[in-house]
């Protein structure tokens, strides 16, 4: 049977809470932290230039405020990337009270030119070894002698989780030097022990069903396509693999494109909870 014609599974192979919206919320609004040395989660996005990390930012503001928010400047995929600080962000509910956890937005790895974050200074960020707005040098990453690097990190300093943001549209055809990036990245976040997930972005891109509705995604064959390819590429199992669809081009939030975000947010919260725990013991 050809797959063009049957693009989709006959019943999702993942479920989505669709009516859980909102208990996802409140999950993630009231988590405690348990260890007095922190005050928040960190969470490192990085990912490809035009991947959607800006975007997710933004996204999962939204989420919370109930409304589309732009803090961090997204851009088109035609024009250079505009991350190429170091920047965090606290989330906000709609009633104004801060979450828990706060996002921190990489500069792109830059496919071919150069241009883009060094895997090195990945890695500095995960470590706490890097100032809030410092400018990301391409070249030549961040060392212990510069006057900008942190040389003792508190632990509200470290990345309590690392999440690659990957585009759907993109990810099967990496070229090889992002690919081995991405993997170096991934080896040395696990001798740090840190947790590393996956966020699959542009899913509405990658199959006319889900562009169509939603609530398709574990049904698409292409998704899983996408989703097996990160999986092979960074050595990443399925179940740390979540895709969603950023807010783009929408003005107003709603509930199938909330359910996916909070879905993937409360796992890697949960697993950043996991490390924190893990550090006491
Ligand atoms: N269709 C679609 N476009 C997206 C999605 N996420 C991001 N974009 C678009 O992709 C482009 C690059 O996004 P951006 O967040 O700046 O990527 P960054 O370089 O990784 O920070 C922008 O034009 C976004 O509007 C998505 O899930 N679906
Ligand atoms: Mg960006």
């Amino acid at each position: 049977m050809e797959r063009q014609e049957f693009p989709e599974f006959d019943r999702p192979w993942r479920t989505v809470d669709w009516g859980g919206r909102d208990q996802m919320e409140t999950f993630l609004r009231h988590f405690q932290i348990s260890n007095p040395e922190v005050s928040h989660l960190r969470i490192l996005l990085h990912g490809p230039t035009g991947a959607g990390v800006s975007s997710f930012v933004n996204s999962v503001g939204s989420v919370f405020q109930h409304r589309i928010t732009v803090r961090a400047p997204a851009a088109p995929k035609s024009m250079p990337p505009c991350t190429k600080r170091f920047k965090s962000y606290g989330i906000r509910s709609c009633d104004g009270g801060r979450l828990p956890f706060i996002l921190s937005d990489v500069m792109g790895s830059q496919d071919g030119d150069k241009s883009g974050i060094h895997p090195d200074d990945v890695i500095n960020t995960l470590m706490g070894h890097v100032q809030e707005n410092y400018v990301f040098n391409p070249i030549s990453p961040l060392t212990a002698e510069d006057p900008h690097y942190i040389s003792n990190p508190a632990l509200n300093d470290k990345a309590h989780c690392l999440v690659s943001v990957l585009s759907a549209t993109h990810v099967c055809l990496l070229n090889n030097s992002i690919a081995r990036s991405l993997r170096s990245i991934r080896f040395r976040a696990s001798e740090l022990d840190v947790p590393h997930m996956v966020v699959l972005t542009h899913v509405d891109e990658a199959c006319p069903l889900v562009r169509k509705d939603l609530r398709a995604i574990y049904e698409s064959r292409h998704v899983k396509e996408k989703m097996q390819c990160c999986s092979d590429i960074l050595g990443i199992p399925l179940n740390q693999i979540f895709p969603v669809k950023n807010y783009h081009e929408e003005l107003d939030t709603n509930n199938d494109m909330d359910a996916l975000i909070l879905q993937a947010m409360k796992q890697i919260i949960n697993c950043a909870t996991d490390y924190m725990n893990d550090l006491r013991q």
